[in-house]
This record gives C-alpha cells, sequence and structure tokens, in this order.
C-alpha cells in the first residue's frame, strides 16, 4: 500500500476552508496593493504617506499570516496566495487615499459576509476567530477616512499637499 503523509481531520467545512483561502489571497493583494502605494508616495515625494502605506503592507501581512496559521492549526490545508493586478500608479495623492478607503470598505465586507456564512453553518469558531478581523477593520476604516479628513480639512492650496503628507505620517501607530 502507497504510504502517504498523516492527514489531521479538521472540523472545518469545505466551503469554510475556501473562503477563508480566498481571504488570504485578498489580503496579500492588500499589503502588495500598500506597498505600491508606499512607492509611488515616496517617489513623488510624499515621504511620510511612503512611510505610513509601508505600515499598512506590513500590517496586511501580519492578516494573512493569522488566517494562514488558523487553517493550519485547524488541520486543514492554508494556500499560498497568487497575487494579481497591483496598481503601481495613480493620478495625485487623492486617488491613493481614496483607492485606500475603498479597499478597506471592501475588507470590512467581506469579513461580515464570512462571519455570516459561519454563523449560517455553525462554526462559531471560525465565527469567534473572525471578530478579531471585524475589530481591527474597524480601526482601519477609520485611520483610512481620517487620511480623506485630514486631505480636505488641510486643503492643497499653497503647502497644503506637504502639511497633507506630514499628517498622514503621525497616524503611524508608534511601538
Ligand atoms: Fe487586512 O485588511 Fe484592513 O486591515
Amino acid at each position: 500500500m502507497e504510504t502517504s503523509i498523516i492527514r489531521k481531520n479538521t472540523s472545518l467545512s469545505e466551503e469554510i476552508i475556501e473562503v477563508l483561502n480566498q481571504q488570504i489571497a485578498v489580503e496579500a493583494h492588500s499589503s502588495a496593493a500598500y506597498l505600491g502605494m508606499s512607492a509611488w508616495c515616496h517617489l513623488k515625494g510624499y515621504i511620510h504617506a511612503g512611510e505610513f502605506f509601508r505600515h499598512q503592507s506590513e500590517e496586511e501581512t501580519v492578516h494573512k499570516m493569522k488566517l494562514f496559521d488558523y487553517i493550519l492549526d485547524m488541520g486543514a490545508h492554508a494556500l499560498a496566495p497568487e497575487v494579481h493586478q497591483v496598481n503601481n500608479n495613480f493620478d495625485d495623492l487623492r486617488a491613493v487615499l481614496d483607492t485606500y478607503l475603498d479597499m478597506e470598505i471592501g475588507i470590512t465586507n467581506r469579513f461580515n459576509k464570512i462571519a455570516k456564512q459561519c454563523f449560517e453553518l455553525g462554526d462559531f469558531q471560525t465565527f469567534s476567530f473572525v471578530q478579531w478581523f471585524l475589530d481591527e477593520q474597524k480601526e482601519e476604516e477609520d485611520t483610512a477616512r481620517r487620511t480623506i479628513e485630514i486631505y480636505e480639512l488641510i486643503g492643497i492650496e499653497l503647502d497644503g499637499l506637504f502639511q497633507i503628507d506630514k499628517a498622514i505620517g503621525k497616524l503611524i501607530p508608534q511601538a
């Protein structure tokens, strides 16, 4: 008889494994997208915004690994993601910030759907696991909205963009 590696049993349904693996890919995409924003900001002289998006990119990698580890810990197969269609060019800083907020709102919506699916399937373990992401999204959306408020409040007259860049840099959490 052919030997095979020991396969752990998992209580996760195929449906939930699939949706969590899809979310790994979404987090990987966010991480790459924020890296693209970081590079664009640096290139245009917005060094503080560049650092801010670099930090955001690293956070998304943490999220990706959290999902990856959960799937593995539950005895299922976590899939290494492919990342497609990352934007490296933007019209201006405002376009970067608008994209950032749209992406975060999109991710919140995805986690709400995952939570709903878990609830309907009676997977309360994963339902509890995704609560961390829902809390995190509240903060993430708030920060993304704040960058746009800063942009609007300071305005781009005179040295506005210089001040906006500095103010966005101050949103990086201090360790
Ligand atoms: Fe992981 O998507 Fe926001 O933080």
